[in-house]
């Protein structure tokens, strides 16, 4: 067993948590010298001639604030570009925009119920097809590719089931096939801990409302690329399709890309804490952790990152009165949607944020009514478990008696 958080992973990125603070945050690119970025309000800029601007027109093309904030996530994903959207969906519809009608989309089987839906019930309907496989068998991505293909879409971990997917081992797949891009979200993991470029994906992306922002105050998208063709087209879309962050919220993400190598090192601590409770607990039927050897890919999970996020996800003794009163009677960890801030969550996957994935989807995935998903924050961990023990009691009493 796992004695201390990152033992035995790979070791973290090299200068991570001084470029997330200087990056792009250089006080000479304003007059003022600031040393923390302003936040540029103005949707235009002045033109000393027409067409001859200081590099930026107007705001939806590019922000002096949102310029700062790319130019950091760049660094720390190891990338030569990264752009900015107003959500993860945001980011998600403009990779989608690469494609056209005829097209086929390969995306694994377990990702966010949204953009599950967005792939199946909207760009379906604009004539690109996506097909469902689960990228942990490396054969089926294999046979699932076809001429049509022009884009693999995979999560890890997957959301909710925690599923690692081998990015590597997809790349090497995807790229025998010409004009086919991998595309990773990396979302749970964050560039803290995982780097998808560097692994051979031609895409990352991120819902920057989660933990890149890590304050639930935020709702952003980030991708983060090397080509630069592919460059050009996504900034051509960032632009023409117009989605794009506000400069507060670009200010905000900004601000907390400051402390993510420091929050991610405490949420992995605080999760491996909480997720070694839960496996001992009677109560709880099976832990999903990655950061515990447990987790059936585990192995792979330490070749590939430098840690584990806050997230598991584990199935309570019973039925689902036992798990919504279990979510109803915890006081700390807050029964909501969406992770990765510094405050514990806690959700029902089945019913809250995958209801929108078609029910025998979602039962053949294991998102089954006893299925409950954790965001576990940076409180102090003794506090946490305290929370989820009073709460287990409260649900499933016949189990309580520990000895
Ligand atoms: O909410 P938004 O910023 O648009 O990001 C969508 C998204 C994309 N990818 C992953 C892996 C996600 O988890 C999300 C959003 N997820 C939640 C709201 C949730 O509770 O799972």
């Amino acid at each position: 067993m796992e004695t201390a958080p990152g033992k035995s992973f790979l070791p973290p990125f090299r200068h991570f948590a001084t470029q997330a603070i200087h990056v792009g945050q250089e006080p000479e690119q304003w007059s003022s010298l600031a040393v923390v970025p302003p936040i540029s309000l103005s949707t235009t800029f002045k033109q000393r001639a027409p067409g001859k601007h200081a590099g930026f027109e107007y705001s939806r093309s590019g922000n002096p604030t949102r310029d700062c904030l790319e130019k950091a996530v760049a660094a720390l994903d190891g990338a030569k570009y990264c752009l900015a959207y107003a959500s993860g969906l945001a980011a998600t519809l403009n990779i989608a925009h690469l494609l056209k009608a005829g097209d086929t989309l390969i995306c694994t089987d377990d990702v966010y119920g949204g953009t599950n839906r967005y792939f199946q019930r909207i760009a379906s309907e604009m004539g690109v097809k996506p097909v469902f496989v689960d990228c942990t068998k490396l054969e089926n991505l294999e046979a699932a590719i076809t001429p049509e293909t022009k884009l693999v879409w995979i999560e890890t971990p997957t959301n909710p089931m925690l599923k690692i997917i081998d990015i590597k081992g997809c790349a090497d797949v995807v790229h025998k096939h010409k004009d086919v891009l991998l595309a990773v979200d990396n979302t749970f993991m964050s560039a803290y801990f995982q780097r998808p470029l560097s692994l051979g994906a031609d895409i990352c992306m991120y819902s920057a409302t989660k933990y890149m922002n890590g304050h639930s105050d935020v709702v952003m998208g980030l991708v983060s690329v090397n080509d630069d063709g592919l460059h050009e087209r996504l900034r051509f879309l960032q632009n023409s399709l117009g989605a794009v962050p506000s400069p507060f919220d670009s200010y905000l993400c900004n601000r907390g890309l400051k402390t993510l190598s420091i929050r991610m090192k405490q949420h992995f601590n605080n999760a491996l804490a909480v997720a070694r409770y839960l496996e001992s607990d009677p109560r709880v039927e099976r832990v999903i952790f990655p950061g515990l050897p447990s987790h059936p890919q585990y192995e792979l999970m330490k070749r590939q990152c430098t840690g584990c996020p806050g997230m598991m996800s584990f199935y309570i003794k019973g039925n689902l009165e036992h798990a919504s009163k279990f979510l109803k009677s915890l006081k700390l960890f807050t029964l909501a949607e969406s992770l990765g801030g510094y405050e514990s969550l806690a959700e029902h996957p089945a019913i809250m944020t995958h209801a929108s994935v078609p029910k025998e989807a979602r039962e053949a995935l294991g998102i089954s009514d006893t299925l409950i998903r954790l965001s576990v924050g940076l409180e102090d961990p003794e506090d946490l478990l305290e929370d989820l023990d009073q709460a287990l009691k409260a649900a499933v009493p016949e189990h309580t008696n520990r000895n």
